[in-house]
Parts: structure tokens; sequence; C-alpha cells
């Protein structure tokens, strides 16, 4: 298993960033870590649907996201809006889609990331399609997925690996296993040892790095692009991670799991081992992390009121929201609304 920096935030290999970067990521996981727990908070107010929390599993999705460019796709589902959050997806709008608002599945114009998945394992045929248009295309713009470990006990995975083998799509495939899916634990649900090896069925390469550890996924996932982008094919990337909160705002995990377990994640903390390593570089005190805490909470807290601030959806929002052009059916469907009522 790949790993650079070692939980106690102690380098073990190249640093794959210099430090002024370094303290951005830094920066992004804690902004994410805010935003987390501003949601998870919320929601238990009434004022979200259920959320998906991700507390633990930061380094992944920044480390990775880092990596692509502004107009490289993305295709993630319910549990990444750290992810989605560093290729352009506004807070704002993610929290509009915990609100059942349209606006929250309508990204920004310029921002090629699909709303988030719910449907475990679906979008990733998503991501094999967009990153095969764009080299039908002629241009070297590749697409990233997301997915946990329970994704990939579904058809759609092995659809979307072989079609990505096969056609040699710049796509990648980007794992995180926090070890459940939902109550499900992973030994429950497949037999291989580890879910990079699964690759090895299709072909492409399959690499496992520690999940926590931002260097790491930074390093894989910027071999697995730039591979992607030479048009050499598809790579899977296994982060081994762990969900430290529960499934969603209406789990309860320790129906399921030990909290001795969850206790021997802990000192695992993404942002903990990064937080030291800058320290150990004299580029880290308690005053930045104040500073970097406030301002990020502070964006925030703007989105929650911007979320909350949007006019409420019209009814004819279910038809405009659909398709760029409204097919026949639906403009029926409009017309027997209009004259028969709701
Ligand atoms: C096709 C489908 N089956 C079942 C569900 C219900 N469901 C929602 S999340 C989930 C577990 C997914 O686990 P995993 O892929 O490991 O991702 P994680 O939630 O851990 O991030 C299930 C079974 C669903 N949303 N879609």
């Amino acid at each position: 298993m790949l790993q650079i920096l070692t939980p106690e935030g102690e380098l073990v290999g190249d640093p794959p960033v210099d430090i002024p970067m370094t303290r951005r990521l830094y920066r992004a996981m804690v902004a994410a870590r805010l935003y987390d727990r501003k949601a998870t908070s919320i929601q238990k107010q009434g004022r979200l649907a259920t959320y998906a929390p991700f507390e633990g599993q930061e380094a992944a999705q920044v480390g990775s996201a880092a990596v692509l460019s502004p107009d490289d796709w993305m295709v993630a589902t319910y549990r990444d809006a750290a992810a989605m959050w560093m290729q352009g997806y506004p807070w704002e709008l993610l929290l509009a889609g915990r609100t059942g608002h349209e606006r929250g599945g309508s990204p920004p114009d310029h921002v090629n990331v699909l709303p988030p998945s719910i449907t475990v394992g679906a979008h990733m045929l998503h991501a094999v399609g967009l990153a095969w248009a764009e080299r039908m295309q002629g241009t070297d713009r590749i697409a990233i997925t997301y997915f946990g470990d329970g994704a990939t006990s579904e058809g759609d995975f092995h659809e979307a690996m072989n079609f990505a083998a096969v056609f040699r799509t710049g796509t990648v495939f980007l794992c995180q296993n926090n070890h459940y899916a939902i109550s499900m634990g992973i030994e429950g649900q497949m037999a291989t040892e580890t879910i990079a090896q699964k690759a090895g069925a299709y072909g492409i390469p399959g690499v496992r790095v520690d999940g926590n550890d931002l260097f790491a996924i930074y390093r894989a996932t910027s071999d697995a692009v730039e591979r992607a982008r030479r048009g050499n094919g598809p790579t899977l990337i296994e982060a081994v991670t762990y969900r430290l909160g529960p499934h969603t705002t209406s789990d309860d995990p320790t129906r399921y799991r030990l909290e001795e377990e969850v206790e021997q994640w802990r000192p695992r903390d993404p942002l903990e081992r990064v937080r030291r390593y800058l320290e150990t570089n004299q580029a880290w005190d308690e005053e930045w992390q104040k500073l970097i805490e406030g301002e990020e909470g502070a964006v925030v807290e703007r989105a929650v009121q911007l979320a909350e601030s949007l006019s409420a959806p019209d009814v004819d929002d279910l038809f405009d929201s659909m398709f760029a052009e409204p097919t026949s059916d639906l403009e029926n469907q409009r017309r027997l609304l209009e004259t028969e009522g709701g």
C-alpha cells in the first residue's frame, strides 16, 4: 500500500507537492471538515434532508481532486462533497441539493461536475462515456469517478471497468474503501483481499494507497490522470480510508460496529498528519489555524444563507429542469397539468 506521510506526520517517501501547496490543500481539508460538520448539524435541526457525512475521508477527496485540470470531468456520489467542491461545485448548491431544491442539481455552466449520484454504482458508466466522448472529440480531458467499496459489488462497476479498459477511455476510478456499505462490512460482500486487485480482471492497473495520506493519494491520482491524458487508458485506485461518522444522519453505526474500531482509526486522521508535517516544517501555528477556520467557516455560513434564501421551486421547474429542450412527452404532461390541474 502506497504511503508517503505516516500518521505521525513523518515522510517515508518524496512529497508530491511543496510546502505552500501543502498548506493550500490542508486549508481545503479544514474547509471540507467545517462544511461537513455544519451540514450534519443543520440536518439535525431539520434544515436539510438526510446527509451523508465524510469525516475521515477528506484527504482521499481533496488530494485526488487537487490534481485535476479545471475542465476535467467529475462524476461522484452523495458522500463526495469535498471532491466536488474542489472541482468547482459551490457549497451552496451542494446544500441546496440536500434541501431537495432543483438548483442543487444544476452546477454552474463552466463546472464539469455532474450532480451527486444517489444510485450506487450507476454513475461510473457516465464517467466512462464522458471520457470516451472527449477522446472522440480529440481533447485531452479526462473523467474521474468516485465511489465506495459497496459500489464495486454492483454490475455497473463491472460494465464501466470493462468498457473503459476495452476502449481505453481516460477514466480514473477512485474507490474510497471506507470499510462499510451502510452496515455491511467489506468482508461480508467480497471474497477478494483488496479492491485494487479487481483491476487485474479488466487488464488495467490497480493501485492501493493509504487513503488518509494526502500525499499518497495525490501521487497515485497524478499518475492515473497522466496516464489517462496520454491516451493510455483507465486506472483503478483503492484509497483505504474509514468513515468516522454514520452512513447518513439516519444511521446508527453502534448497531453494527464497535466503538473500539472507530477509536483505532481516529489517530489516523487525515488532517492531523498534515498538520504535524507542516508544524515540523515551521509552516503551521495556532494563529494560522484560527485564521483559516474563521475564514473558511464564514464561507460555509454564507453558503448556508445562500442555499436557504433560494426562492421556492415553481411547478414548471419539474419540466424545465429535465432537459435543455423539453421532450414532447414532457410538454404533454405540462399541458395536462395546466388543463386538468395538479
Ligand atoms: C442501486 C442502489 N442500491 C442500494 C442503494 C441504497 N444504498 C445507499 S448507500 C448504500 C451503500 C453504499 O456503500 P458504498 O458504495 O461503500 O459507499 P459509501 O456509502 O460507504 O460511501 C446503499 C446500499 C442505492 N442508493 N442504490
